[in-house]
């Protein structure tokens, strides 16, 4: 067995006047329950520091600013460090959301993988698919999601990668590296909107991934934004919305054989913007296994078992028998 205790990090409402400290002091606390259950990796989830900022038309440029990080090294840097220290301290791995403003002045949706045991960011990754609009919608009553006018789409591609010392006595003996199914996990991270589009999961999935990270920031009702077919009231439309954000984790999670753990900032934020709880670990079979039962800070937590990635990598999804990659080609045309 190559066995896990994995934990997603739910985190209630962060409102526009909330201080870094008082939020990061709640990460903290989730990290510390997380422990308690002997927790070895804790996903935090979508700008996880701040409140979902791109609803907002933000001119005052010092505001902006206030929700990026604009330090390249999170571990380092005085307003996040904490919750890092405190990581290496209890030996969790985290992986954390968090509006990037690089040294050139861009801007990127990330989030990164700090691992415990290296005291350092193993991983990167910058969401790709922004949803929303550049401009704001004309109806003032609209629910805005700017993103596409705040960040860049990411650059760093769906990389897989493996993350050191989580599964007893997985480093391989001798040379070589491990195979597939052996050897120290292999994870992916995207990001909220990502989740829904299957070609990041095929990317990962390609890699071997067992472990898909995904945070969000999902409304619960925004019909300027998916449109509605038909007239809903705002509790059906976020029955919807949680049914689709756990369809697409269970769907893919299914087809690319890996386990997902998912992370929401949810409930009321800035007192009126109701964003969708349902933070879960769901398995290679596509079974929900742990979900949490709240929209405010909550642990949601599983021990896994990576072994159980195989049934569907060797026989349903053995890729390399089965893809008929000679047909996929208009998925990557313009
Ligand atoms: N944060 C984020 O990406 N939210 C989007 C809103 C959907 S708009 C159709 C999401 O996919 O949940």
């Amino acid at each position: 067995p190559r066995i896990i205790k994995v934990a997603a990090a739910q985190l209630g409402p962060v409102h526009r006047d909330s201080t870094r400290h008082d939020t990061l002091s709640r990460m903290i606390k989730l990290l510390q329950s997380a422990s308690k259950l002997d927790s070895q990796l804790v996903l935090f989830p979508e700008t996880a520091l701040t409140t979902f900022f791109p609803r907002h038309l933000i001119s005052d440029q010092q505001e902006l600013d206030s929700y990026f990080e604009h330090a390249d090294d999170l571990p380092g840097s005085p307003t996040t460090k904490p919750l890092f220290d405190e990581a290496r301290k209890l030996g969790i791995d985290i992986c954390v959301g968090y509006a990037e403003r690089t040294a050139e002045g861009k801007g990127y949706n990330t989030s990164v993988y700090y691992s415990a045991s290296q005291g350092k960011v193993i991983a990167k990754y910058r969401k790709i698919h922004l949803p929303g609009t550049v401009e704001p919608f004309e109806n003032p009553d609209a629910i805005n999601q700017l993103e596409k006018r705040y960040f860049e789409p990411g650059n760093l591609g769906f990389k897989a990668f493996r993350a050191p010392d989580l599964v007893l006595g997985a480093q391989k003996k001798g040379a070589g590296s491990p195979q597939p199914g052996q050897g120290d996990p292999i994870m992916g991270m995207m990001i909220c909107n990502d989740r829904r589009w299957a070609e990041g999961w095929r990317c990962y999935g390609l890699q071997g991934v067992e472990i898909v990270l995904c945070g969000y920031n999902t409304a619960g009702w925004a019909p300027d934004l998916w449109g509605t077919r038909k007239p809903m009231t705002p509790q059906e439309a976020e029955d919807d919305s949680l049914f689709h954000h756990k369809l697409v984790m269970q769907g893919n999670s299914y087809m690319n054989s890996c386990f997902s753990v998912s992370a929401a900032k949810a409930g009321l934020e800035d007192g009126k913007y109701d964003l969708i709880g349902g933070s879960c670990i769901t398995s290679p079979e596509g079974h929900v296994l742990a979900e949490a039962k709240t929209k405010d800070d909550e642990i949601v937590f599983a021990e896994i078992d990576l072994e159980d990635c195989r049934q569907g990598k060797e026989k349903t999804f053995d890729f390399d028998r089965h893809r008929r990659v000679d047909q996929y080609s208009p998925i990557t045309l313009q």
